[in-house]
């Protein structure tokens, strides 16, 4: 039995992954076996809805100096933020006397919109190297974790925020009481609090289980994020559904009784009910959908390796380390990662040593198939990749199903 991170029901979890490593530690040479690992398994709390990780490492082991996500390395995921910018300040009626602050800039991919138009922002982040890359566009950043403690400060030289934005950062932060208490006291009266993650029911929907990795300890619904602002005197105004990171909600967030609640939160909640997001035992095929996906893909790559074929990969993703250690995926299956992200060149993959390789050896590296483990930028990809692939060679997909294409 666990205990939610959120009520502090007891629950049990419902898919165990076993070992793994942190996922974004792209090791410099090849690790041993003895490496650092967690045990990854997930859990659903009937109490308050919470789907979350039962264990997660402590944080400064995942986010760092040398964190190895950047978030402009997409430029639909560019286009994203600009228009999410712009919404926002639209809907707040931002100008030069509001103020922004983002938690989790990484390197400014959101605020830099918000710099361009004139209007004053502040990100907290706390992995140095990709805050470094924000500051240098002008944006200001504190590199330091976000939570209830840093508000004072942040206070004593700013002052309250028209808006608290947040993307893909919400979903991997366990002590989320002290965050949403440190937004409660940080926002402004009439403010929002806007933050976007992959969506749970999308996971399910399509079983993307990859989206399950150390720095993602929760998986969220418009039923658990509801339930969540409701014990800070939150309130969740409007939900709308993004097609960023294979299915991702949006929610936004008040203090509680001041903005109009669209309609759309509570058609979602009904719809979420109508799936069973509210019942323990709509989880529980879910571990079986998994290692429907591990059979088939091995299947595949064992059959390629058997006929001689030369399979490699596309993107370095944190998801691809659940995909590879727990499939057990290995340089005999695939002969090595290509990766846009100078950080991960010529590093190894965490535990699996698969070797990562700069992506302009992809062009030169005539592959028969090429298995996309950022399948969630499969639009951008492919479509970058059309001509180059056209001849002969072949993507390999496994969300929600093993596809050759
Ligand atoms: O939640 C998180 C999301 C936002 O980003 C973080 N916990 C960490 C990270 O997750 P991820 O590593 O799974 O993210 P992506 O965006 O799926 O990673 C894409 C990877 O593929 C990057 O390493 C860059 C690379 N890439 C590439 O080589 N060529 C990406 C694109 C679009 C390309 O054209
Ligand atoms: N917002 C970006 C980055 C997502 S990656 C995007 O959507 O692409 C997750 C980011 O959260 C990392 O840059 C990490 O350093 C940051 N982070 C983790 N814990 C945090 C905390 N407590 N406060 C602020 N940022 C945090």
């Amino acid at each position: 039995m666990s205990k939610c991170l959120i009520c502090e029901n007891n629950f049990k979890p419902f898919v165990d992954f076993g070992n793994m490593p942190i996922a974004n530690a792209f090791a410099k040479k090849v690790v041993s076996k003895d490496n650092y690992t967690f045990r990854m398994k997930v859990g659903f709390c009937e109490n308050c809805y919470m789907v979350q990780l039962i264990e997660q490492p402590d944080r400064e082991k995942m986010f760092h100096e040398n964190y190895a996500f950047f978030s402009s390395t997409s430029n639909y995921m560019k286009e994203h933020f600009k228009s999410l910018a712009n919404s926002i300040a639209k809907f707040q009626g931002l100008n030069k006397d509001s103020f922004v602050v983002e938690i989790g800039c990484n390197d400014g991919i959101l605020l830099e919109n918000f710099v361009f138009d004139g209007i004053p922002c502040l990100g907290i982040e706390p992995s140095e190297n990709v805050a470094r890359v924000a500051k240098s566009k002008g944006i200001q950043v504190i590199s330091d974790f976000f939570d209830k403690s840093i508000v004072e400060d942040v206070l004593s030289s700013y002052k309250r925020a028209d808006v608290i934005i947040s993307a893909n950062v919400m979903c991997h932060i366990p002590y989320i009481h002290s965050i949403f208490d440190g937004v409660k006291a940080l926002l402004k009266e009439d403010g929002i609090f806007v933050f976007e993650d992959p969506y749970l029911g999308e996971v399910i929907d399509k079983t993307s289980f990859d989206q399950i990795y150390d720095e993602h300890v929760f998986l969220f619904s418009a039923l658990s994020v509801s339930t969540l602002a409701n014990m800070h005197e939150l309130e969740l105004i409007n939900v709308e559904h993004q097609i960023t990171h294979g299915g991702s909600m949006r929610y936004t967030l008040a203090h509680k009784g001041i903005k109009k609640v669209s309609e759309n939160v509570s058609n979602l909640i009904i719809k979420e009910k109508k799936i069973g997001l509210d019942k323990r035992h709509s989880y529980e095929g879910f571990a079986k959908d998994v290692d429907k996906i591990k059979c088939d893909l091995i299947l595949v790559l064992k059959d390629l390796r058997d006929r001689n074929k030369k399979v490699v990969a596309y993107g370095a993703t944190s998801k691809s380390t659940t995909v590879i250690n727990y499939f057990g995926i290995t340089t005999d299956l695939v002969k090595c990662i290509y990766d846009t992200t100078p950080i991960k060149h010529y590093t190894f993959s965490p535990s699996a040593n698969i070797p990562i390789l700069p992506y302009e050896e992809f062009r030169q590296s005539q592959p028969d198939y090429v298995l996309l483990f950022a399948w969630n930028h499969a639009t951008e990809i492919m479509r970058k990749e059309k001509s180059y692939m056209e001849k002969d060679k072949h993507w390999i997909t496994y969300i929600p199903k093993v596809e050759i294409h």
